[in-house]
């Protein structure tokens, strides 16, 4: 039979003195190391209690499979306090990412149909590859300046742009404009928001959101502000949006972006459709932005898996006679090179659920609202789970075997990441248009580790160099 909840391995006794020892270790900026350890430590299941939250980890694809298995049609993650306690804080409604229940799966449905069915998100590859090329020409103006036939630099900021441009024109059908020499001051801003709100929601993740609200300190007065910039940044585009299309400013014919359709479509009210929109247009920078950079670097190591997957995208393109729609159909490489990339550098550190039944893992008995994380950093790298797991080998995703729940790197099920197909289109459209362009290489000997900033980010700056083919 199995065992009680309360033999679970782990120092789970002492929340607070958890919490000191693990700000003492500089813990705050290496959650997943911690992880990893605990993991080395106790074995593939352990019970941990930070503060006033308690989690059970696991670490198996099997677990995750129980657990996601049984998560039901209103799943529920951990609800990052800092940012629920900024909406309660300026009285701000709650997107998809921070809604529950009943309110949460019938915004979300509505949200599917627009930025996640795969009607809608053909639409997509047009809007995304426009940005992608505007980057090439970027690019190769930037070659052309430094009189050295290349282009090295930390591409940091520059993908930012590209980020937040490509979901702009998505979500807005607009474009922006920064992937040119003279940046929107407004633009910048929004983007260094996005980045502070990050910083600041991790010395804060661990503190009850009525205790932070409290709180003067520094780092909440810095969220707020960051949080603040966010809104109305994202209100002013939206108000754009609106007022373009009150006075049928835009026409008929093309796809007009996801907040228009949205509109439109009159099911969502617009504080709820604003919200989410929001939380959309903030979700869409650091996360693709960083997984192209970790590609890049990956790629630039390992000019082997370079070049095959360079011969990949030729082939395509010729098949396809560069129609990017049909290109995406036999891409199966660069799919996987995205997968590869997240398993060793996944955006998020964990995925979490609470139960809502009693269910089983590692032979213990879990009970109901309990929160469960998934370990996706530690199981990426996990030799158990994947052999060799420090080498970089996109091929690993396309030879036979099981894959069940390895490739978790945008969550899983009903609550799933929302920008799912956004990003993956995106980072798949501008690795080709790279691929077909440039050689991309990186100085070898430098080794770049992880820092968690909340989600998992390059420890110190990768130095990247785009040379013309
Ligand atoms: C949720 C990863 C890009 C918007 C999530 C989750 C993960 C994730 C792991 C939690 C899923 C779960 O609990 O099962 C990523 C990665 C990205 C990325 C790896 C890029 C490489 C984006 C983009 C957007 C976005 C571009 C916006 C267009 C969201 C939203 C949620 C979410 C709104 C919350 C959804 C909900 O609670 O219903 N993402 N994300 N993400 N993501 Fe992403
Ligand atoms: C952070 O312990 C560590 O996609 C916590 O685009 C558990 C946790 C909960 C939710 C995760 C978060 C972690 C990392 C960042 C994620 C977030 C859910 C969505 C968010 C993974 C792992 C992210 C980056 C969204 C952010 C949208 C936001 C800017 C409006």
């Amino acid at each position: 039979t199995p065992r009680p909840f309360n033999q679970l391995p782990g120092d789970w006794r002492a929340g607070w003195l958890n919490l000191y020892r693990f700000w003492q270790e500089g813990g705050l900026h290496n959650v997943h190391h911690i992880m990893a350890r605990k993991f080395q430590q106790f074995g593939p299941i352990y019970r941990e209690k930070l503060g006033v939250y308690e989690s059970v980890n696991i670490i198996s694809p099997r677990d995750a499979a129980t657990l996601f298995q049984a998560e039901g049609t209103l799943p529920e993650r951990f609800s990052v306090p800092p940012w629920v306690a900024y909406r309660d804080y300026r009285n701000k409604p709650y997107g998809v990412l921070l809604k529950t229940g009943e309110a949460w799966r019938s915004d979300r449905l509505m949200l599917n149909k627009e930025v996640l069915s795969p009607q809608v998100v053909e639409g997509f590859v047009p809007l995304l590859s426009e940005v992608g090329e505007d980057f090439v020409r970027r690019a190769r103006a930037q070659v052309g300046k430094s009189g050295r036939e290349r282009w090295t630099a930390d591409f940091t900021h520059e993908l930012f742009r590209f980020a937040l441009e490509s979901v702009c024109h998505v979500l807005y059908g607009e474009r922006l404009g920064l992937l040119q020499d003279f940046v929107d001051p407004e633009a910048q801003r929004f983007i260094d928001a996005v980045s502070l709100m990050f910083h600041t929601t991790s010395p804060m993740l661990y503190l009850p959101p009525a205790l932070l609200r409290h709180l003067n300190v520094k780092t909440w007065r810095d969220h707020v502000q960051a949080w603040d910039a966010i809104f109305s940044q994202a209100d002013k585009c939206i108000q754009n949006v609106y007022r373009d299309l009150r006075l049928q400013r835009k026409s008929a014919k093309e796809y007009m972006g996801i907040l228009c359709s949205l509109i439109m479509q009159d099911k969502l009210p617009l504080d709820d459709i604003k919200a989410s929109v929001t939380e959309m247009m903030a979700g869409g920078v650091d996360t693709t932005s960083m997984t192209l950079q970790w590609a890049m670097f990956e790629l630039a190591r390992s000019p082997g898996v370079q070049e095959q997957l360079r011969a990949e995208v030729l082939a395509a393109k010729r098949e396809a006679a560069g129609d990017r729609v049909k290109m995406l159909k036999t891409i199966r490489l660069l799919k996987a090179t995205i997968k590869e990339t997240l398993r060793l550098h996944p955006v998020a550190v964990t995925l979490q659920r609470y139960t809502t039944q009693e269910i089983i893992l590692q032979d213990y008995r879990i009970p109901p609202k309990t929160l469960v994380q998934v370990g996706l950093y530690a199981m990426g790298r996990d030799p158990e789970v994947f052999p060799k797991p420090e080498q970089f080998s996109p091929q690993r995703w396309l030879a036979a075997g099981p894959k069940h729940f390895k490739g978790l790197g945008f969550g899983f099920g009903p609550r799933q990441c929302l920008g799912r197909r956004i990003a993956e289109l995106e980072m798949q459209l501008f690795l080709m248009q790279i691929l077909e362009n440039f050689k991309i290489e990186t100085m070898r000997a430098v080794e770049i580790g992880t820092k968690f900033d909340l989600i998992l980010i390059p420890d110190k700056p990768i130095y990247l160099t785009l040379r013309p083919l």
